[in-house]
């Protein structure tokens, strides 16, 4: 069983630490996301190490479909398939589908949908998430919920997060089963539940109250960073949080950028993630202390200090941004590669000073700065 230690807090902000089987997570933390088994961008794990990955995420529905989760329980799990040691969180899909997938129809027992990949059917109800999960032996799985869209109407919303409930109990169940199996590669597996209930506070509080009472490994909000304002969002988290059990690590599912972070740590939450580093990255947009830069600009050709005087990252440490814009728009795959892992070692870095600072008490102050930072825009 993992062990949660919240070690410090500053106003609702926690300080803590995770231990699972597969290493400790310290927290506030930036999971990076490589939905298919690996980050976009040909980052390797060997790269993840040196920028200082804590946590990877990969995503069900994705192994699901290709290469199939049942190929890589053959090869040894997700982490051998990989080779990562660190601990793996794995999205149950639920979201993916209604994002990605053609023609679901959402029933009680599940969902069914068409591949985005070839257009063959596929049912994926809280069981098969859960077991789809245990074939790839992650760390953590999540459960399997319906994320509604933000603008759904307060009845849909309030029947959805009901059913979301009644999965969550299935997914419960089979966990257990699953994990008591003699061949599961990971029988210490971790279940996270996920508060919905879109912008309705006392739909989202109701939920909260109700899966805070199942005893779940830790606790996602889910359902936000999905077409409201930042401010709803807050609002949101403002609300629901506090009836999260503060003795379980908190989940922002999807947050966000460097702002929502922090904003996302004043309110108690734990684990974030976010394609944005890496998508950005791919495009020529990189983090910095002072707002995003876009490589491809012209003003960039001659110049030959790195992305951000004194950053640690692969990129900085050997490569000026006049070569770095160059091999963007040359299309070489090197260029994209420096800035994700530039971004990411960003986000990563972010989250060690974050935590520096709640050990010394310090947070609030350390937010106000790099706040203010980030709005004196493009250097
Ligand atoms: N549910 C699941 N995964 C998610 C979300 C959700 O609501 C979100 C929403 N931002 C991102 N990823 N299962
Ligand atoms: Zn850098």
């Amino acid at each position: 069983m993992a062990q949660y230690t919240l070690m410090k807090t500053e106003g609702r902000a926690k300080r803590a630490k995770f231990e699972t089987v597969h290493g400790t997570i310290q927290t506030p933390v930036f999971m990076n996301v490589g939905t298919i088994g690996a980050i976009k961008g040909a980052v390797s794990t060997q790269d993840l190490y040196e920028i200082g990955t804590q946590v990877e995420l990969s995503n069900t529905y994705h192994l699901h479909v290709r290469p199939g989760d049942k190929i890589v329980k053959q090869l040894g799990g997700l982490h051998k398939f990989m080779n990562w040691e660190r601990p793996i969180l794995t999205d149950s899909g639920g979201f993916q589908v209604f994002s990605l997938a053609k023609l679901r129809k959402i029933k009680e027992e599940g969902v069914h949908f068409q591949s985005h990949i070839d257009g063959h059917k596929i049912f994926m109800g809280p069981e098969e998430s859960m077991q789809i999960q245990s074939n790839l032996g992650s760390t953590i799985a999540m459960a399997f919920d319906e994320c509604p869209s933000s603008v759904a109407d307060r009845d849909y919303v309030q029947k959805s997060v009901e059913r979301t409930t009644r999965w969550l109990a299935r997914c419960k169940k089979e966990m257990a089963r699953l994990n008591s199996l003699p061949d599961t590669i990971n029988k210490e597996q971790l279940l996270f539940g996920i508060n919905q209930g879109a912008v309705y506070e006392d739909i989202r509080i109701e939920h909260a109250k109700e899966i805070a009472k199942m005893e779940l490994d830790g606790y996602a909000v889910g359902g936000l960073a999905v077409g409201e304002t930042h401010e709803e969002m807050y609002r949101i988290l403002d609300a629901v949080v506090p009836y999260l059990p503060q003795d379980k690590p908190t989940y922002l599912m999807g947050v966000g950028t460097p702002a929502n972070i922090l904003e996302g740590v004043d309110r108690g939450i734990d684990f974030f993630d976010c394609v944005y580093p890496s998508r950005n990255g791919r495009h020529g947009h990189v983090y910095t202390n002072h707002g995003k830069m876009n490589m491809f600009n012209a003003k960039y050709e001659l110049d030959t200090r790195p992305i951000e005087d004194g950053c640690g990252c692969p990129a900085c440490r050997h490569y000026s941004r006049a070569y770095i814009r160059h091999l963007l728009k040359a299309k070489e795959m090197l260029g994209m590669r420096l800035c994700v892992l530039h971004n990411l070692y960003f986000y990563n870095h972010m989250m060690e000073e974050i935590r520096d600072a709640l050990d010394e008490g310090r947070f609030a102050e350390y937010k106000k700065m790099r706040l203010e930072g980030f709005a004196a825009g493009e250097q």
